[in-house]
């Protein structure tokens, strides 16, 4: 028998996050009401019976009479609604903050700018292999708390900022910032915020991760807190990094100990050897079996749309980054086979790239795009409402590098170009370093289409 407990639960903004939360406090026996922007939003047909629901415009009178409002995380905490519930000394939690107080199953906490889905993935891939009950969500998809659905013994989050603004003592068993980079600069006012916000992720926190290449992930936290670090070069004795042999091998490692050599990853690109660095830190500290681990390792294939291998024609092969949303991704991707083919073609000319950029570029700088393009790129597509922006910050330096700069509207003309601009040994590469919503549903149907494109050649 559910029992009625006090005070109303305001859940502001539905989408798959509300609507988990809406079951989960439903189930607790709390009385719910929902309010959200839009008239029909996604979920609606999925609540239990008997929950109010206030749409189409923040309800500011129903959050201020809250004793307690869930806030998604695809609504800012400075909605005016929510800052009148706010200065009424209503608290304004999410759901990452609500599985905390659900669960005292230990949490890895995984956030960053890029490599998060990459990095969950294989922690929880690792935590499979190691014979654990885990449940592996979060901004990954499943909502948080849907993960205690199984009763894990383990449970691996990515987070987004959205989600840690909300959160305030995780007290994860072991947490990261992965890397920082620009983006979200349509939601923050700085860096500082965004930064600030990704280091949440170490409330409290039982031991930390950081990278040792990238000095915005270090927390301001005490030196006693059990810490591990991973980066891409020789680490100390209980770090993680890379050691390399005369002959060129290059080994993940763990202080003086070779534990594996990338070439057995079939993930490539240092990015990728980074990431492989940061699982392994993250297992450690909630003790995976380093032999399940490295099996993961060997295993693991990569997620879709990132630099995804799609197909070889004539020579030039074609690569779904639809997940780089963001100068740092799309960095990662430009360098990581940009270097590889200008080391992998021994014939006259290194292979270079026609890369397809564009889209809803989120107020970011796209100058650091510039050089690398002039570097790695034959020629640079632009698609999308926000090409313009790109054209300025990189026009100047890819003129300099004669490398042509293309405008298309559609992307398969943007592919159309790239074909005609490619030779054989080299690559066409969609990363967009942008968000879709533009011309596309998602990332996903971004890159799809790419993928249909190239396979209906
Ligand atoms: N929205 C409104 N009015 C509202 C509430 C939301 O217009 O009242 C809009 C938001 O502006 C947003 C969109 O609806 O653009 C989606 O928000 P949502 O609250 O409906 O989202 P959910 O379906 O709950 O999905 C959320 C995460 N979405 C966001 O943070 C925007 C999902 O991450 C996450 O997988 C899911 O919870 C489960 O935890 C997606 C994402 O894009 C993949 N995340 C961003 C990213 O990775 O860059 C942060
Ligand atoms: P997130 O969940 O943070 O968006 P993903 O694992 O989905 O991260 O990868 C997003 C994008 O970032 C992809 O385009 C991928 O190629 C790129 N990427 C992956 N690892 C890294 C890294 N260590 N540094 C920079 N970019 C990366």
């Amino acid at each position: 028998m559910l029992i009625q407990r006090g005070g109303l639960k305001v859940v502001a903004g539905l989408g798959k996050t509300g609507v988990s939360v809406v079951h989960y406090l439903v189930e607790q026996g709390y009385k719910v009401a929902v309010t959200d922007t839009r008239l029909e939003p996604p979920g609606l047909v999925d609540l239990p019976g008997g929950v109010a629901c206030h749409l189409g415009g923040l309800d500011e009178a129903l959050l201020c009479h809250a004793d307690e409002i869930i806030l998604s995380p695809g609504l800012a905490l400075s909605e005016p609604a929510i800052q009148a519930a706010i200065e009424k000394g209503v608290s304004v939690i999410g759901d990452i903050q609500l599985l905390r107080r659900a669960t005292a199953v230990p949490i890895v906490a995984i956030t960053g700018s890029n490599a998060k889905s990459t990095v969950t993935t294989l922690v929880g891939e690792m935590a499979v292999n190691a014979g654990l009950r885990v449940a592996v969500g979060g901004n990954l998809g499943t909502p948080a708390l849907d993960l205690l659905n199984n009763d894990p013994e383990l449970i691996v989050l990515e987070l987004s900022s959205f989600q840690l603004e909300t959160t305030s003592n995780l007290a994860a068993a072991v947490a990261v910032v992965l890397n920082i980079s620009e983006d979200h600069m349509d939601r923050y006012d700085d860096m500082l915020g965004y930064h600030a916000a990704k280091h949440r992720v170490f409330q409290q926190c039982q031991s930390y991760v950081i990278n040792r290449d990238d000095n915005l992930t270090r927390p301001l936290i005490a030196d006693s807190t059990p810490m591990r670090s991973f980066g891409l070069n020789a680490p100390d004795m209980n770090d993680f990094g890379i050691l390399r042999d005369i002959d060129g091998t290059v080994w993940l490692a763990k202080g003086r100990h070779r534990l594996l050599a990338t070439r057995e990853m079939k993930i490539q690109g240092s990015h990728n050897a980074a990431n492989a660095l940061a699982a392994l830190a993250l297992g450690e500290a909630v003790g995976l079996p380093m032999d399940a681990m490295l099996q993961t390792l060997r295993e693991f294939v990569g997620l879709a749309h990132r630099c995804q291998f799609v197909a070889e024609q004539d020579g030039i092969r074609f690569y779904n980054d639809s997940k780089g949303t963001n100068v740092g991704a799309t960095l990662a991707a430009i360098e990581g086979l940009g270097a590889a083919l200008t080391s992998t073609v021994a014939s006259k000319h290194s292979g270079k790239l026609a890369v397809i950029l564009g889209g809803v570029g989120k107020g970011q700088d796209f100058k650091p795009l510039a050089l690398p393009l002039g570097k790695f790129a034959r020629v640079v597509v632009l698609i999308g409402e926000d090409a313009p922006i790109i054209e300025a910050a990189v026009k100047a330096t890819l003129v300099e590098h004669h490398v042509a700069l293309i405008h298309a509207k559609t992307l398969d003309d943007a592919l159309r170009v790239s074909r005609e601009a490619c030779q054989s040994g080299d690559a066409v590469l969609l990363s967009p370093a942008c968000a879709s919503f533009d011309m596309f549903l998602n990332y996903e149907d971004r890159g799809r289409q790419f993928e249909q494109l190239v396979l209906s050649n």
